[in-house]
């Protein structure tokens, strides 16, 4: 049996994070669990790059020009969408979730997906370091883990590529 793991080592990793300021009293604990997630699992801090946009609608496009540069390993999406105050909740989640899910299947970049969803600001701030975690330190790390089992998942076939030329 031939199993991949993607292990929790950021060390030498080149991550962008985009955070929307929409609900930036939640949106900023995210983004501080993400980057302490981050340094505790080794990455340094330098090579964080983080881009705030006004909300989670807007970032996709972000996050796309992030991958397309080249120069990160990992996006780490951060934002918060709450039902109550707003009519076109389904519109702004739903895109914001269709476009990371583009964003990674297409350019490749893994992205850790951070952006809440849910009913009210108690909830919202209960997963922002509140009494369930931090949504933001677990996407970084989903991003992370996604890094190294890629590259462990691309190198049996570039061996192989090798063997066979
Ligand atoms: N953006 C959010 O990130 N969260 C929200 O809850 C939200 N609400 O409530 O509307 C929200 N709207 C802004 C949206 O993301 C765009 O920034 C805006 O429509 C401009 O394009």
């Amino acid at each position: 049996m031939d199993v991949h793991k993607g292990r929790l080592d950021a060390t030498g990793m080149r991550i962008g994070i985009v955070v929307a300021r929409f609900n930036e009293l939640v949106s900023q604990p995210l983004l501080d669990g993400a980057v302490d997630a981050l340094v505790r699992h080794g990455a340094d801090e330098e090579h964080i790059t983080v881009a705030w946009v006004p909300g989670s609608f807007e970032i996709p496009i972000a996050a796309r020009t992030m991958a397309e540069q080249g120069d990160v390993d990992a996006l780490v999406c951060l934002g918060v969408v709450i039902r109550g105050e707003t009519a076109h909740f389904d519109y702004v989640a739903g895109e914001a979730a269709r476009g990371v899910a583009a964003v990674h299947a297409t350019t490749g970049v893994p992205a850790g997906f951070g952006v809440l969803t849910v009913d009210t600001l108690e909830h919202a701030l209960d997963r922002a370091g509140g009494k369930h975690g931090n949504k933001g330190s677990d996407a970084a790390l989903a991003a992370v883990e996604m890094v190294k089992l890629l590259r462990e998942l691309r190198r049996p076939r570039a061996a192989a590529r090798q063997a066979v030329s």
